[in-house]
């Protein structure tokens, strides 16, 4: 039975790895940091099944102690500070949490048990200004805020871990993945939510920043196998991740008025609030790599994912007006 220890365990993908290694017999324990009021509602349905270890990607000895009580043969790295418009308004937190955190987990590692295995939570906005379309696991990084260039540290010095120390340590490059669990803030789940409540008569309109912006979104649930996948093989390596199927905001927002019979011109506005200092226009993947080496391909189709979610969100609002 393998152990594995998840830091951001309380957000979206958290709450899928650990499901799918508990599906795996996985002891699964999960770093939470301290908070006022339990934000526990991913996790809610697993919480008997999970060991809770409390401790922050700020502090050194918790994340020295974590390692120590959970004994981990494999690390997954989610935590972070993950909105971008976010790092934008806190960008030294945003660096220390999001950048300086990984090297914190990486020297516990390195301190406890070089032998434990490392997945690195890197994203596409590495990639911000595009130098070639599709991306791959080659392409040169132009990152376009203040979280882009956080992760692009976390990146390199989990690369620079494995070539300085001999670590198995993995980043994982990752697409957008959306799901019902999706923060509210970010565009799809914004989206799908507000159709859900203008379908309902909760909601009048929905106000949005740049509706040309292209994103290659997929599914969370397809997307943490993947992550489990990259600690399982011979050698540790870095892959990119997505569905290599580019869409844009505009087509986001008619899927999901579509999916409810509504018309998206009657509804939405555009609001400059919601316009960044510096945009990533497109974003498209190429993960051939993890195709022929990791056999990952992902299952839910873009049209699939929104439905899933509006459905979600209209039985979600249904249920507590009936409360
Ligand atoms: P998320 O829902 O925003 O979850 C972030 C998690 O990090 C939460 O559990 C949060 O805990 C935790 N966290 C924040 N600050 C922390 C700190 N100082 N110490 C310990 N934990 C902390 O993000 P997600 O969508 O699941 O993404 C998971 C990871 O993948 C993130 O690193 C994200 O940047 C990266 N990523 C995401 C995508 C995507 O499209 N979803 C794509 C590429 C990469 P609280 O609940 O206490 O806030
Ligand atoms: O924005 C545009 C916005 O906030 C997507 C994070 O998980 O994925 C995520 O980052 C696009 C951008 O995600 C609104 O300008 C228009 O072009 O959903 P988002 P993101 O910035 O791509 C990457 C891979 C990560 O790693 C991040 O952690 O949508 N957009 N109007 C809007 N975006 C938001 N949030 N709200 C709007 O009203």
């Amino acid at each position: 039975m393998k152990t594995a220890l998840i830091t951001g365990i309380t957000g979206q993908d958290g709450s899928y790895l650990a499901e799918l290694l508990l599906k795996k017999n996985y002891v699964v324990y999960g770093i939470v940091r301290r908070s006022s009021s339990c934000n526990f509602e991913r996790i809610s349905h697993i919480q008997d099944d999970i060991k809770l270890i409390q401790g922050d990607l700020l502090d050194q000895n918790s994340l020295i102690e974590a390692i120590e009580d959970s004994k981990p043969d494999e690390v997954y790295n989610l935590g972070a500070q993950s909105f971008v418009p976010t790092s934008w308004n806190q960008p030294v937190l945003t660096g220390e949490f999001t950048a300086l955190g990984v090297t914190r987990l990486l020297e516990a590692i390195r301190l406890k048990n070089k032998n434990i295995r490392f997945y690195q939570a890197s994203t596409s906005e590495m990639f911000g200004k595009v130098r070639e379309t599709p991306q791959n696991e080659k392409t040169s990084f132009y990152p376009r805020s203040p979280y882009g260039v956080a992760k692009t540290y976390g990146h390199w010095i989990t690369v620079n871990y494995r070539e300085s120390y001999g670590l198995y340590s993995c980043s994982g490059i990752l697409f957008n993945h959306e799901s019902p669990r999706r923060g509210l803030e970010f565009v799809t789940r914004k989206v799908t939510d507000s159709v859900a409540r203008i379908k309902l008569g909760l909601l009048k309109e929905l106000k949005v920043g740049n509706l040309e912006a292209k994103r290659d979104w997929g599914y969370a649930g397809d997307f943490v196998e993947a992550m489990w996948l990259m600690l399982q093989q011979d050698e540790p390596d870095d892959y990119v991740i997505s569905t290599g199927k580019a869409h844009s905001v505009r087509e986001l927002i008619d899927t999901a008025f579509s999916h409810v019979g509504l018309n998206w011109q009657d509804y939405v506005v555009t609001d400059p609030k919601f316009v960044r200092p510096a945009e990533v226009d497109v974003l498209l993947g190429d993960s051939s790599k993890a195709h022929e080496k990791l056999k990952w391909k992902p299952r839910v189709k873009f049209e699939e994912l929104i439905m899933m979610m509006v459905d979600s969100d209209i039985k979600r609002h249904e249920s507590s007006a009936k409360l």
